[in-house]
């Protein structure tokens, strides 16, 4: 891709954006950028492209900007099909995503991770245990670190190990990893795809340049992903939880098997740290990939074993007056509450709320059913949560986190735990799930 002289637009001056501009400019584009957030709600952004843009439009998207352009190159966040990027689009203007603008440039073979929940746990295990097994990876993506930052930083890794999200495969036309994995689909990001069998879709686009030298791995468990994954033009490798396998990943006993063109191996998970199976389930796909890329055995199994998971992932904080509490602030969808609660062996204290993604929380009845005794709702979506849940549960309510965490901590008995799994986004009230776990954290922390 030629983008020497190139007029190129780049939306959005969050972290993509920032990154986005330093490398187009650097490969001699004549730069503008647009942020519909005026100066002073952005940040850092602008003193870090200092010197690399012609122009900068901040506060609103104006329709002759994007006309103006060669290429439209759009952050993550930013949806498809507001106004501006549909009329250049008509025009004829060239439209991308930074996947689709990295793709020509890379030079290592890609491992991507989608998945509607444990991409981030998922990547970074695959990273621990590539770099255990002696190979040098390059990990990033949606996980917070852009990919055109390897282009940046001019790294030639043996691997590129990238989470990737339903944003960013929107569009996709280019984007090829050697192994694509998708973990599992559950309703997320309706706001902005609209159905879960279009955002079920999108997560696909994966696959969607791949040819029969790359891979696919797979849930097979998973009734969406499993129907999805027809005629997919790479090989797939399916992934089971449940049941034995005539090739592919599936449990044994304590172990792991991995069979695919005629050999197989088991790798011996005893003493796993990583809790439920939802976190089995991303072990498989790890090994997938290990196995696929004939990493030595054992430096795996090490890898594995070591692992000790991730911050605000069913993490276990502290135990006070017998109540265990865990920060699982990054579920941010009923999906990934489903999972947590499975992962508990004792009665719980949910604290769901945030903002809401337009999503259905019925499922979470089921989910609850035997495993918790109050559910505390919170923020934004309290009032749309309640609908949706049976009447009979004990429910109370509370304005904001603190408030909802002093009802948990009055409520809980010794024995139980208390869960901040909260199936919405944290935006109403926080900058971010972290900062929404590092309060409750906090909060627990200060317990006396
Ligand atoms: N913006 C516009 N116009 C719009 C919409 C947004 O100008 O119509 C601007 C905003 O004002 C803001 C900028 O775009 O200044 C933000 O861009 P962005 O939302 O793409 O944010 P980045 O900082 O570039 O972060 C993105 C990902 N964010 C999203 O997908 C929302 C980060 O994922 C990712 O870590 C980062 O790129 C590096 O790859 C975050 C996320 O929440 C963690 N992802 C979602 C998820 O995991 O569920 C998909």
């Amino acid at each position: 891709m030629d983008l020497k002289g190139k007029k190129v637009l780049v939306v959005g001056l969050g972290k993509t954006g920032v990154a986005l501009v330093r490398f187009l400019s650097d490969m001699g584009a004549c730069v503008s950028v647009t942020d519909k957030r005026p100066a002073d709600e952005l940040g850092t952004g602008l003193k870090e492209i200092e010197g690399c843009v012609e122009a900068v439009e901040l506060g609103c998207h104006r329709v002759e900007t994007f006309l103006r352009s060669d290429l439209i190159v759009l952050s993550p966040g930013v949806p498809s099909d507001i106004g501006p990027i549909r009329e250049a689009e008509r025009r004829g203007v060239e439209v991308m995503g930074e996947l689709d603008l990295v793709s020509p440039f890379l030079r290592a073979p890609v491992i991507a991770v989608t998945g509607t929940n444990g991409k981030t746990t998922t990547t970074t295990l695959l990273g621990e245990v590539f770099s255990r097994a002696g190979k040098e990876v390059w990990v990033g993506g949606n996980i917070g670190r852009p990919l055109v930052d390897l282009l940046l930083e001019g790294a030639v890794p043996d691997y590129v190990i990238c989470e990737v999200s339903s944003f960013q495969l929107e569009r996709v036309r280019a984007f090829r990893p050697f192994i694509g994995i998708v973990l599992n689909i559950s309703e997320n990001h309706l706001d902005r795809h609209g159905s879960i069998l279009e955002y079920g879709r999108i997560k696909f686009r994966l696959f969607a340049n791949q040819g029969p030298g790359d891979y696919a791995i797979v849930n097979g468990d998973d009734p969406l992903v499993s129907s999805l994954s027809t005629g997919l033009p790479s090989r797939v490798i399916t992934f089971s939880s449940t049941r034995t396998l005539e090739r592919g990943i599936w449990l044994n006993g304590k172990g792991v098997i991995f069979s695919d063109r005629g050999l197989m191996e088991r790798y011996d998970l005893d003493g796993l740290t990583l809790r439920g199976r939802h976190n089995l389930e991303n072990v498989m796909a790890v090994i997938g990939a290990a196995g696929i890329c004939g990493l030595e055995r054992d430096a795996v199994v090490d890898g594995i074993r070591g692992f000790r998971g991730l911050a605000h992932r069913i993490e276990f904080v502290r135990e006070w007056r017998g109540v265990r509490f865990y920060n699982d602030s990054k579920a941010t969808n009923p999906g990934a509450v489903e999972r947590a609660l499975e992962s508990m062996d004792r009665k719980v204290i949910l604290l769901l709320g945030g903002r809401d993604k337009g999503v259905d929380y019925s499922s979470l009845n089921r989910a609850m059913k035997g495993k918790v005794r109050v559910v505390v709702l919170f923020g934004e979506s309290r009032k749309r949560i309640r609908e949706s849940l049976d009447p009979s549960w004990d429910i109370r309510e509370a304005h904001g986190l603190d408030d909802a965490f002093s009802i948990a901590c009055r409520e809980a008995r010794p024995g139980e735990a208390v869960l901040l799994s909260p199936a919405c986004s944290s935006f109403d009230a926080f900058g971010s799930y972290e900062e929404r776990g590092n309060r409750f954290k906090e909060l627990v922390g200060a317990l006396r």
